[in-house]
């Protein structure tokens, strides 16, 4: 087992800045956070942006100015979220790639989302798929289900492999509606990766209080880690999280501890055959 990758998601489009006042909204506020989960090992940093009253938005003006404001300050891969939030359009998601990121998130499918539907169609993942190869982006395929491993193994078989050629997915559990955030999904989701290109790694996070199972599930079968206050704002039992640094800084620790240190950004390129140097 290599080193561990780690994948801060410092905001995401779901959690209200009134319920947790740390959450990075503004750019500023993101370039900062960037900062601080580099400098304790972070790799990767996943961005869902928000408009100037803190909501999901996916302006392209902002989405290229946060991506030039985090390559600037930090090393870090920017992968922006073609996800969004539930509500966005899929013109609106698709336009997120203009943006010019070295990785962009593609969900493999439509899945329950709390009370809402994340509605990911095959033919707008084929298309965010193919566009990705056209502009040398580097997809992390996001796994909510395990179903969406089969549906990832029928657009690599025939679509081919993604930029870079190294298949890289991020299972995603504990979602209401969702798979569970537990080992056994996990190590199912482990297991299905076999049907995958040779060399494909996977990252898992765990929403709300799967975040530990999962993440020292993950670390356990060789697996890399996402952690951020996109999927947990809780910290400990009534113990909110108080920034993403403290996540990230939980996650390098266990990463340490299994012995399995944080891989650095030019390692993390190379494994995910990102082409631009940071
Ligand atoms: N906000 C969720 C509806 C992604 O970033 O690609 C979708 C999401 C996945 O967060
Ligand atoms: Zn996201």
């Amino acid at each position: 087992m290599g080193n561990t990758l780690i994948t801060v998601a410092p905001t995401g489009a779901e959690v209200g800045k009134r319920d947790a006042p740390a959450l990075p909204v503004t750019i500023d506020e993101l370039v900062v956070a960037a900062k601080e989960c580099e400098a304790l090992g972070a790799s990767v940093i996943h961005i869902h942006i928000r408009d100037d009253e803190a909501k999901p938005t996916l302006d392209l003006g902002r989405l290229r100015d946060t991506t030039e404001a985090i390559r600037t300050a930090t090393g870090l891969i920017v992968q922006l979220s073609t996800g969004g939030a539930v509500t966005d359009p899929e013109e609106d998601r698709l336009r997120v790639l203009e943006a010019g990121p070295d990785m962009a998130s593609c969900t493999m499918g439509t899945v329950n989302f709390g009370d809402d539907v994340f509605l990911n169609r095959w033919a707008f993942i084929v298309d965010l798929h193919t566009r990705m190869q056209d502009r040398g982006i580097v997809p992390e395929y996001e796994i909510f289900d395990l179903g969406h491993l089969a549906a990832l193994e029928r657009l690599l078989n025939k679509y081919g492999l993604p930029a870079g050629g190294h298949v890289h997915v991020d299972f995603v559990m504990g979602v209401a509606g969702g798979m569970p955030g537990t080992v056994e999904a996990l190590v199912a989701c482990k297991a299905a990766l076999a049907n995958l290109p040779e060399g494909t790694t996977f990252s898992a996070t765990g929403i709300g209080r799967t975040t530990l199972p999962v993440l020292m599930a993950s670390l356990a079968a060789g697996g890399h880690l996402r952690v951020g206050m996109e999927d947990t704002i809780t910290y400990a039992r009534s113990q909110p999280v108080e920034s993403n640094a403290q996540l990230v800084a939980r996650a390098v620790s266990f990463a340490r501890l299994a012995q399995r240190p944080p891989m650095p950004p030019a390692d993390a390129r190379r494994l995910l055959g990102i082409a631009r140097v940071g």
